[in-house]
């Protein structure tokens, strides 16, 4: 039995019992005395819990997703033993359950004593009167409804609301459980169930229930206060309570102040900082965190402390009229930034098996890749505090959506409650992390309204109109989300959907961010005009790409299977169409293959070149007054392995694509384009001449000098076709784009050929770009003479006549610093390989055309 008694009347200093051990489970109705299965650990996924017994195939290998279906139409019951206590008379039990998804009811000792709707929640129970004095350990029972049955009824229950939805079965609206879980089109349909979160036993006798600090910046960036307040919960019983406050940076205390608990529980004081170290995004500086503390006293014994851990920064989302529309970019420290970057899906179908370690790896991805935000996308989780620290830690601001996705939100009494309690948890989770720079009230909602036709009518201001309209979600986005955002964290911009066109149609380029899909979805559009396509500010954008061949392979089980067209291989595709868009991307543009590991490199070629179009072009964009304030591509990562829109595999491989995003988004970088003609509209007769010009575009933040040289090389014969242009000592622009030279092509005189661009600093080559006559089936690819040399930890790669795409093999534990490269002749590049063990081959690699003779 624990013992946890103290002197009568005094508090006790608080301690948490861990509850991630000892459980079992069981299919809810199986009575039988053999039911019972172990679990490893709670956080825990029902599904995960059968594999691990042998009970469930693995659903992410062949057609096992539809196997698995019958998991999440059952009821399952957790249970865990809670230690009998023997309390002090100040002390008090609470069992802390984090999240549990998603209808659960809980009992102790056969009592109900929770009954929870909303895996977003955090829970606290008080449960003394059950522990204290108990003459036996008492079991906790958590029992899991089907969400996908309780949906349905729900649904059911609500026949005057219109439940319309992209993805996923309507019923899901009715539910706060991550939307994915209904299957999404790059994810499987798997309805988990569990524990998904920690459950702890908490034994205190008073306890602070928030921390919060709020950061003030001085004009000049010379100083800075922190107010740092805590609500104190039990106080009542224990008057005379004394708070300490502190900042420090590191090991060293920069401020502190003692203060007392009001009779109210609050106590609050303020922090100075003199010459803070200031937050930056990565690339822009140092993340400096400091750590925000409070503790209470009651005579000289700490009895409870918690910690946050914060950035001195300041945000500014700019929505300024402009001869466009209005602009939307971020400004962090007086810093403008143009945010290229990804967005961001829950990393495993199942969320309990996303380590602390895979999302350090997935975040720390994003630096060398140039990225500077990450968008968390609202039908997946508010994530876990791992995920904001490392973006705290490695400079990623993060654009984060509240958990609503692709639908019409019914807004009956209870889900609006729910709602509300769901984002002050979250937000008083979150808050403090300086990587956090928006909230958007969710994604895509507008959109369906807008498509579905729903009543709706932007300039009605009027709430209860909201709420009776056949849209009544506006009532959240527009209503809810931004009091509780004003209320409890003012310092993070609020915008109420992405995207959002700020009163007008959500897909309005002039306002407001935007989501553009008419490249894949939609009417299809040619990659090579994406920037032409753009918004303001282009929250997602996508091409699908298949996964590397290893990924394929660990869900093909038979050898015949391992065609592009196979069975399994549609069936881990989950977007509508994905067999014609793939399809018409490929004709379009290359020459085609039937050859599985052909394809797979056509496929994620075509990716590079959209995302490139897309990406250098709304670079360049930013610096022509902020017309488009950042990029994000759709989508950065997977759930589960499969053919995406995804820029890294489930298993963190990297597609090329990945390189070619990191080479436009260098700090300083050169782009060169001939103007876009469509060939399928001219028959394939080429216009007579192009105009072609050459930019360089710079994040840093005071003008700099550079070189820069553009070639003509011919794409058959290698050769230059005339005189390259070299610009010597141009003046770069700061953080904005610069226009350096301009030309034309001839068309009937001059045979095609590549424009290739390098960019010097200080006479170090820092960038290349090249441009190519499109589309590129046209073009002949014999004999490119690719000269790969292993020198060290070195790849030197020569051509002689130009290469398209080099992609190089993605090894297990090698890191490169560059692939999916571009070759012409005369320029030798240089990639770093980290992580090839010694002795071990070469690594493969291959490029466009590479069969031709
Ligand atoms: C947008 C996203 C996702 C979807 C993606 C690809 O609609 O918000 O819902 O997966 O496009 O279709």
């Amino acid at each position: 039995m624990g013992d946890v008694s103290g002197p009568e009347n005094t508090p006790v200093r608080a301690e948490v019992i861990d509850l991630s051990l000892g459980w079992s489970f069981k299919l809810t109705d199986d009575v039988g005395s053999n039911s019972w299965l172990p679990v490893k650990k709670v956080p825990s996924t029902v599904q995960q819990d059968l594999i691990d017994n042998k009970k469930l195939a693995d659903p992410f290998i062949g057609f096992n997703e539809i196997k698995a279906e019958w998991v999440g139409l059952k009821s399952w019951t957790y249970r865990v033993a809670i230690p009998r206590l023997s309390l002090a008379s100040t002390a008090r039990a609470v069992l802390a359950f984090d999240g549990l998804d998603t209808f659960a009811t809980v009992k102790l000792g056969g009592k109900t004593i929770l009954e929870s709707d909303n895996m977003f929640l955090p829970h606290r129970v008080d449960v003394t009167d059950f522990v204290h004095g108990s003459a036996y350990d008492l079991d906790l029972e958590i029992e899991f409804a089907s969400a996908f049955l309780r949906a349905r009824e729900i649904k059911d229950q609500h026949p005057d609301h219109k439940f319309v939805a992209f993805n996923g079965d309507t019923a899901r609206l009715a539910v706060r459980k991550a939307q994915y879980h209904w299957g999404w089109d790059w994810g499987p349909l798997l309805v988990c169930a569990g524990v998904w979160r920690p459950v702890r036993l908490e034994i205190y006798s008073v306890r602070i229930a928030e921390l919060r600090t709020d950061v003030k910046i001085a004009d000049d960036y010379k100083s800075a206060t922190v107010d740092a307040s805590i609500d104190v919960e039990a106080h009542s019983e224990h008057p005379h309570l004394k708070a300490r406050l502190t900042i420090k940076l590191g090991d060293q205390l920069i401020d502190s102040t003692d203060t007392e608990v009001g009779a109210n529980g609050k106590a609050s004081g303020q922090l100075k900082v003199d010459n803070p170290e200031l937050w930056m995004p990565n690339g822009y500086g140092r993340q400096s965190l400091y750590t925000v503390s409070a503790s209470i006293f009651h005579d000289a014994t700490e009895l409870h402390a918690e910690s946050k851990r914060i950035g001195i920064r300041n945000v500014q989302l700019v929505q300024e009229p402009d001869a466009r529309g209005k602009s939307f970019y971020f400004r962090i420290n007086g810093v403008d930034i143009f945010c290229g970057g990804s967005c961001w899906i829950p990393a495993d179908s199942f969320l309990t098996n996303v380590t602390p370690e895979k999302y350090r790896a997935w975040i720390e991805l994003m630096v060398p890749a140039n990225q500077k935000m990450i968008r968390i996308w609202g039908g997946g989780i508010y994530e876990n505090d791992e995920f904001y620290d490392v973006c705290d830690e490695l400079g990623i601001l993060v654009w984060q959506d509240f958990m609503f996705g692709c639908g019409n939100y019914p807004c009956f009494p209870d889900i609006l409650e729910s709602i509300e309690r769901e984002a002050v948890a979250n937000v008083r989770r979150i808050r403090h992390h300086p990587s956090i720079v928006i909230f958007a009230g969710n994604n895509e909602d507008y959109q369906v309204a807008e498509s579905a036709h729903l009543t709706y009518d932007y300039e009605d201001k009027n709430e209860e109109h909201w709420l009776k309209s056949d849209f009544p979600a506006r009532y959240i986005y527009e209503s809810l989300l931004p009091r509780v955002s004003a209320r409890e964290a003012p310092w993070i911009p609020y915008h109420p959907g992405s995207p959002w066109g700020d009163g007008k149609i959500s897909s309005d380029p002039t306002v407001g961010d935007m989501h553009q899909w008419n490249v894949w979805h939609g009417t299809q559009e040619k990659y090579q005009i994406f920037d032409s396509l753009g918004g303001r500010f282009n929250s997602e954008f996508g091409m699908e790409a298949f996964p590397h061949i290893a990924t394929i392979k660990s869900f093909v089980e038979r050898e015949e299977d391992l065609y592009p067209q196979s069975h399994v291989l549609d069936f881990h595709n989950k977007a509508d169409g994905h067999e014609r868009r793939i399809a018409t991307y490929l004709v379009e543009n290359v020459r085609t293959s039937t050859s599985l590991e052909s394809y797979i490199h056509l496929t994620q070629l075509i990716q590079c070149e959209a995302l490139m179009f897309g990406y250098r072009g709304w670079r360049k964009q930013w610096g022509d007054d902020r017309h488009c304030g950042g990029a994000l591509v759709w989508q950065l990562n997977d759930c589960w392995p499969v053919t995406s829109w995804s820029i890294v595999d489930y298993y963190l491989r990297r597609k090329p694509a990945y390189y070619a995003m990191a080479r436009v988004l260098a700090p300083v970088a050169v782009g060169v384009r001939r103007s876009h003609h469509d060939w399928s509209v001219t028959h394939a007769r080429e216009p007579r001449t192009q105009d072609w010009e050459l930019w360089v575009v710079s994040s840093k933040l005071i003008d700099i000098v550079a070189d820069v040289e553009v070639k003509f090389v011919s794409v058959r014969t290698g050769q230059e076709i005339k005189e390259k242009i070299v610009q010597k000592g141009i003046r770069v622009k700061a953080n904005g784009t610069t226009d350096v030279l301009k030309g034309v092509i001839d068309n009937e005189k001059e045979e095609p050929h590549v424009l290739a661009a390098r960019i010097w600093l200080n006479g170090k080559l820092v960038a290349r770009d090249t441009d190519w006559p499109q589309p590129l089936k046209y073009l002949p690819f014999p004999s490119r003479k690719v000269n790969v040399k292993v020198v060290g930890n070195e790849m030197h790669v020569s051509a002689e006549r130009p290469v398209k795409c080099l992609v190089f093999e993605e090894r297990e534990g090698c890191h490169l610093s560059d692939s999916a490269i571009d070759i012409v002749p005369g320029d030798t590049q240089t990639i770093q390989v980290r992580g090839l063990k010694a002795g071990s081959q070469p690594l493969d690699w291959t490029y466009l055309g590479a069969g031709e003779q």
